[in-house]
């Protein structure tokens, strides 16, 4: 097994990858900011290294100081966590040319998945069922871009190949507005993402965002962990996931799963990785592949009893799967709550001292957390403090166990969303399952 990895992250997710690390005996090296001296998984660590100041652009987006801290260790791997160098494929080039493991797929394939309209290029070739559209990037000609708009049907949307995530995009409801919509998202992913190549897709207007989870080793094996509903969502932030997709059948899960794993031998891509779709009227359309491991990946980890972290761990030391498709079966239900520092009337960051900090637990509970009584949660960096996340046999019941885990709950000192969450679990729409990607942003009447 790998003898030292570093832990390229911070909070909640330094912390999950850490355990795990420590459950298959790794030796694990935090590296981390000025201000991020106290975090939990850095007390826990074998060993520490502060990588630069507070702002994340000079510290934890410090291509060559994280490189250094896994030279000046004697690590073997880092690992990424979600967000920050996590699908950076410059980083995970420097990380293998330095002589070191990226746990995660090869820099060429994040590459791939990066550019939007490669990566549906290739999806599109293994079979994965795509959103019909321009089949690559538009070209300069007018009439033409008219005439394939006529053909998609409007309303159509504009998305940069650079962007991703719901940045860079542009919908378009009338033949009047189309030219000058690709002129201007042109103009703004030039300027975003150094990329001025955009596509266009039709535009669904009230699809479910459903998502498969892959694992693939280096060995050419690629199973699926069925999917999870992140649906709940505003401005492109998760805020409730999961898992099994309400209303799914097996046979659908089964039938997209596997062209999603089909697609992983297809492009030779190993790791974790998530193949995001719209999903409307009964059919699947894939938008986008992440390369990394995910925020919501515990609610998996739930109904299926895997640890991706420990797999993630395994394929990166050139281990074979530990299972195969046959062997992995769905059980119950499990919805994840995602807990941000913040104030739940504006969505306004919280940060601040945790005077007073009290766990949930029982039964199907699973609190993932780097927070304890007297932390500080700094103002530089995203506001998610922890995940909630709870499991039971049948959806009903893993929602009657998160009412309960919210009610017990206390974190003082900072507001938190966890008053938005109780409302959430107490909705008729959440309860009854299914809502689309627009539902939450109509409850709070931003539109
Ligand atoms: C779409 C779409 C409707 N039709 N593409 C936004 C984030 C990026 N991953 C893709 N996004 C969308 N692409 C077509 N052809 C609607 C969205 C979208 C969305 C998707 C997933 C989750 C939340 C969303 C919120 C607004 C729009």
């Amino acid at each position: 097994m790998l003898s030292k990895v570093v832990i390229a992250n911070r909070g909640e997710i330094a912390l999950r990858i850490l355990r795990a690390c420590r459950e298959m005996g790794i030796q694990t090296v935090a590296v981390h900011s000025a201000a991020d001296r106290d975090l939990k998984h850095v007390r826990l660590a074998d060993e520490s290294v502060c990588i630069g100041p507070n702002p994340s652009a000079e510290s934890y987006l410090n291509i060559p100081a994280v490189i250094s801290a896994a030279e000046v260790t004697d690590a073997v791997a880092i690992h990424p966590g979600y967000g920050f160098l996590s699908e950076n494929a410059d980083f995970a080039e420097q990380v293998e040319k330095s002589g070191f493991i990226f746990i995660g797929p090869k820099s060429e394939t994040i590459r791939l998945m990066g550019d939007k309209v490669s990566a549906i290029a290739a999806m599109k070739k293994a079979g994965v069922p795509c959103v019909p559209g321009s089949d690559g990037i538009l070209g300069e000609d007018g009439n033409l871009n008219l005439k394939l708009a006529r053909e998609i049907g409007y309303p159509v949307i504009i998305k940069a190949s650079g962007g991703g995530g719901g940045r860079g995009m542009r919908v378009v409801r009338s033949e009047a507005a189309l030219l000058n919509a690709i002129t201007l998202t042109k103009s703004e992913a030039a300027a975003a993402f150094s990329n001025d190549e955009v596509y266009m897709e039709k535009y669904l207007e009230n699809p479910r965002h459903i998502e498969f989870q892959v694992l693939a080793d280096k060995h050419g094996n690629a199973i699926h962990l069925g999917e999870r509903d992140c649906s709940m969502q505003r401005r492109h932030q998760k805020v409730i996931e999961e898992a099994p997709a309400p209303g799914l059948s097996e046979e659908i899960r089964n039938k997209i799963g596997e062209r999603c794993a089909q697609a992983c031998r297809d492009i030779g891509y190993h790791g974790a990785g998530t193949f995001e779709f719209l999903y409307e009227n009964g059919e699947f359309y894939f938008i986008e592949m992440n390369t990394r491991l995910q925020v919501e990946h515990t609610v998996t980890e739930e109904i299926t009893g895997i640890d991706i972290v420990c797999e993630q761990l395994r394929i990166a030391d050139n281990e074979a799967l530990s299972y195969k498709q046959e062997d992995i079966e769905i059980k119950g239900h499990a919805i994840e709550c995602r807990l941000n520092a913040e104030n739940p009337d504006n969505f306004m960051p919280s940060p601040g001292l945790i005077e007073l900090y009290h766990a949930a637990g029982g039964p199907g509970v699973r609190l993932d957390t780097h927070i304890y009584n007297g932390y500080k949660v700094p103002p530089y960096y995203d506001s998610m403090i922890g995940k909630l996340i709870t499991h039971s046999d049948s959806r009903e019941s893993a929602m009657a166990r998160m009412r309960i885990a919210l009610s017990e709950i206390i974190i003082d000192g900072i507001k938190t969303n966890i008053p938005l969450h109780q409302r959430l679990l107490n909705d008729s729409g959440f309860q009854a399952g299914g809502i689309n990607i627009h539902y939450l942003e109509n409850k709070l009447g931003m539109n």
